[in-house]
C-alpha cells in the first residue's frame, strides 16, 4: 500500500498523512506518535524561542527513528533563529505557515531538508515551487487557526493543476472519506490538525479537548477578517468581545492585543471562554479521543470500503 504514493516516496513515510503544525500543542509527544504510527509528525514552532524548539527536536529524535518535521510559523518574532535551529539539527522536513518562506528555501534545501510550505492560493504555490519547494500543502479555510480565503474543495484541484510537485490537502479532513476525496482532487496526501487535537497524546488542556468534542458544524467563527489575519476559532466570550470591539471601530492594534497570549490561555490554562480555541470546521464530526495510532490505522483501513462504496454509486 502507498508504494507509488509521491509523498510517501519523497519523505520515506508509510502513510500519506501529515499532522498539522499547531502552536503550543504540536509537541514532541504528538509529533513522535504520528511519525511512529507511519505518518509525518510535525513540531509546531509557533512563537517558540529557539532554545525551546531545540529541546523539542531532541526529544522527538529520542522518541522516534522515523522522519518528522518542524512547522515554522512565519509571523514568529524568532523565525530567523528557529530556521537556524532546524538547519543545525538537520530536521528532515520543514513545513511553513502564515507567510512566504521563499528567502529560507535555499539554505534548507542545501542540507537536504525537504521544504513543504502551506499555501492558501495558487499564486503563492507557483512562486514557491519555482523557488524550490519539494511539495506544497494546499490549506482551505475550513482549517483552524490562521487561514486564507479559499475553501479546500476549490483550492486543492487548482493548486494540483498549477504545480508539478506533490500536493498535500489540508482543511476539513478527519476520516477515510476525506482522504479518498483528497486523492480524487489530485492530492497525494492529507494533513490533519483537528483530528489529532482529539488524540490521547495531544497535551491540550482537557477543557480544550472537551469543547472541541462538543463542537457542532457551526461552532467556529473567523475573527480578524478586517485586520488581515483571519483566524478560525470556536465562538466564545473572546470572539464576542472581538466582534463587538470591531464593530465599534477598534483599531487593528487594539484587536491584535486582544489575541495576545489567548491561544496558550486556552491550550494550557484551560480558559476556553477567554482564550482562543483554534480548531477546524470538521470538529463538528468528531466525538472521540483516541490514540494517534488508532486514528491513523482507522483512516487507512477505511479507505477500501469508501472506494467500494463510490464504485457502487456509478457502476
Ligand atoms: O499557519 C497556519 N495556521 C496557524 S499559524 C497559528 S499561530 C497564531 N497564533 C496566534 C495568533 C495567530 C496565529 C495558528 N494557526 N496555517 C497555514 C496557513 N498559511 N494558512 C494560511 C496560510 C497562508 C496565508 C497567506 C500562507 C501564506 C499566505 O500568503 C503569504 C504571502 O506573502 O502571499
Amino acid at each position: 500500500m502507498f508504494e507509488d504514493n509521491a509523498i510517501c516516496k519523497l519523505l520515506g513515510i508509510k502513510y500519506p498523512i501529515f499532522q498539522g503544525g499547531m502552536a503550543w500543542i504540536g509537541t514532541a509527544e504528538l509529533a513522535s506518535a504520528v511519525s511512529n504510527a507511519g505518518g509525518l509528525g510535525l513540531i509546531g514552532a509557533g512563537h517558540m524561542p529557539p532554545d525551546i524548539l531545540r529541546k523539542e527536536i531532541l526529544k522527538c529524535k529520542g522518541w522516534t527513528d522515523k522522519p518528522f518535521g518542524v512547522n515554522i510559523m512565519l509571523m514568529s518574532p524568532f523565525v530567523k533563529e528557529v530556521m537556524q535551529v532546524v538547519v543545525d539539527e538537520r530536521v528532515p522536513v520543514v513545513t511553513t505557515g502564515a507567510g512566504n518562506p521563499g528567502e529560507y528555501v535555499p539554505a534548507l534545501k542545501e542540507i537536504g531538508t525537504k521544504v513543504i510550505p502551506v499555501v492558501a492560493s495558487v499564486a503563492l504555490a507557483k512562486r514557491l515551487v519555482k523557488g524550490g519547494a519539494d511539495a506544497v500543502i494546499a490549506e482551505g479555510c475550513e482549517s483552524g487557526g490562521h487561514i486564507g480565503e479559499i475553501s479546500t474543495m476549490p483550492l486543492v484541484p487548482q493548486v494540483v493543476d498549477a504545480v508539478d510537485v506533490p500536493v498535500i490537502a489540508a482543511g476539513g479532513f478527519a476520516d477515510s472519506r476525506g482522504i479518498v476525496a483528497a486523492f480524487a482532487l489530485g492530492a497525494s496526501a492529507i494533513q490533519m490538525g483537528t483530528r489529532f487535537v482529539l488524540s490521547t497524546e495531544c497535551i491540550a488542556h482537557p477543557n480544550y479537548k472537551n469543547l472541541v468534542l462538543k463542537a457542532k458544524d457551526r461552532s467556529t467563527v473567523v475573527t480578524g477578517r478586517t485586520t488581515g489575519h483571519p483566524v478560525r476559532v470556536i465562538a466564545n466570550k473572546l470572539t464576542r468581545t472581538f466582534f463587538e470591539m470591531e464593530s465599534n471601530g477598534a483599531t487593528v492594534e487594539e484587536l491584535e492585543k486582544l489575541g495576545e497570549g489567548a491561544l496558550h490561555r486556552a491550550t494550557h490554562g484551560g480558559d476556553v471562554e477567554n482564550g482562543s480555541v483554534m480548531i477546524g470546521q470538521i470538529s463538528g464530526m468528531l466525538d472521540d479521543i483516541k490514540p494517534v495510532k488508532d486514528i491513523i490505522d482507522d483512516i487507512v483501513n477505511g479507505i477500501a470500503p469508501v472506494v467500494a462504496n463510490i464504485s457502487r454509486k456509478y457502476a
